[in-house]
């Protein structure tokens, strides 16, 4: 619960926002009240709502505020993520959705997590009850077969990873990032997954619960293709995998040899994911 016991001005809260004017400005004067001190930082992808305009009234008001104004050529949830995290100035970050989705109330036990010693601490969601039976489906599915990549390569795993909600030490994740950025599915919603494939294997890992809440207002960037990309995530045949899918959904009988694949694939990643994870030293 917040306010915590960390001293909030290491922390840096990094807020993608692309169209989210009916929830940029509660949002960060939500995070100011509750963590006096913070610095938060909007990394935006041209909205064309009035974001932009909205941040740039509350900047009178906290001089902690920052805007990144992108490049549209490379719109994308990860590549803003990536620019967000590497330009943090503070000792700590943590990334959240500007949706409500993750509760401004519970960034506070994540600073606590970092300030006690974590690495990197992962958001986990303990009901999924606000997303749609396919969402609630495919994100399980993905959750299993990112498990099982970072489980054949002994790398750390959490219980969400596919969560939003993440937060660690600056110097680790922007390091991660300069070496290995390249590697990252830019136009992807999954940065946390990402960076996990490429931390040391050695990391302090910790995770917080959180209550998953509603999108309060605005609507969902989320699509199919961004689904999807959880699989270009996974190696070489995760890609030549997620690209056949995309090919395939134009045809109805397609549809069902994707979705028969799909299955398979989930039910082998079950399998081999099911062994223990490791999340915390
Ligand atoms: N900078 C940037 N932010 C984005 C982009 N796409 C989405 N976002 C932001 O990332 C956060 C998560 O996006 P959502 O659309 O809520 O995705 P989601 O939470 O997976 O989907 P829902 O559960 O349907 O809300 C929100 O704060 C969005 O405004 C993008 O391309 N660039
Ligand atoms: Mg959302």
């Amino acid at each position: 619960m917040a306010p915590g016991n960390s001293d909030l001005t290491k922390f840096t809260v990094v807020l993608p926002t692309y169209n989210e004017v009916e929830n940029v400005s509660r949002m960060v004067e939500e995070l100011f009240r509750l963590y006096p001190g913070i610095s938060v930082s909007v990394i935006d992808d041209c909205s064309n709502d009035g974001t932009i305009d909205a941040v740039l009234a509350l900047q009178k008001k906290h001089g902690l505020l920052t805007l990144m104004r992108r490049d549209p050529a490379k719109k994308g949830l990860t590549a803003s993520l990536m620019d967000g995290i590497s330009s943090v100035k503070t000792d700590f970050y943590i990334v959240m959705d500007a949706d409500f989705q993750h509760p401004p109330v519970s960034v506070g036990d994540l600073m606590d997590k970092i300030s006690g010693g974590a690495d990197l601490v992962v958001g986990v969601r303990v009901t999924k009850g606000p997303l749609t039976l396919p969402r609630r489906i495919a994100s399980g599915g993905a959750h299993k077969l990112a498990a099982t990549y970072l489980w054949l390569r002994r790398k750390p795993r959490s219980r969400d990873l596919m969560s939003g909600f993440f937060g660690g030490r600056t110097e680790l994740s922007r390091k991660v990032i300069a070496e290995q950025g390249a590697k990252f599915e830019g136009r992807g919603f999954k940065v946390l997954f990402d960076l996990m494939k490429h931390v040391p294997r050695d990391i302090r890992l910790e995770e917080a619960e959180f209550v998953f809440g509603e999108r309060a207002a605005g609507e969902s960037k989320l699509n199919s293709d961004i689904i999807l990309s959880v699989m270009k995530q996974c190696g070489m045949a995760g890609k030549m995998l997620g690209t056949s899918i995309q090919l395939l959904v134009v045809s109805k009988t397609a549809q069902v040899i994707g979705l028969l694949i799909l299955v398979a694939i989930f039910a082998i990643a079950i399998v081999m994911g099911t062994a223990p994870h490791q999340p915390t030293p």
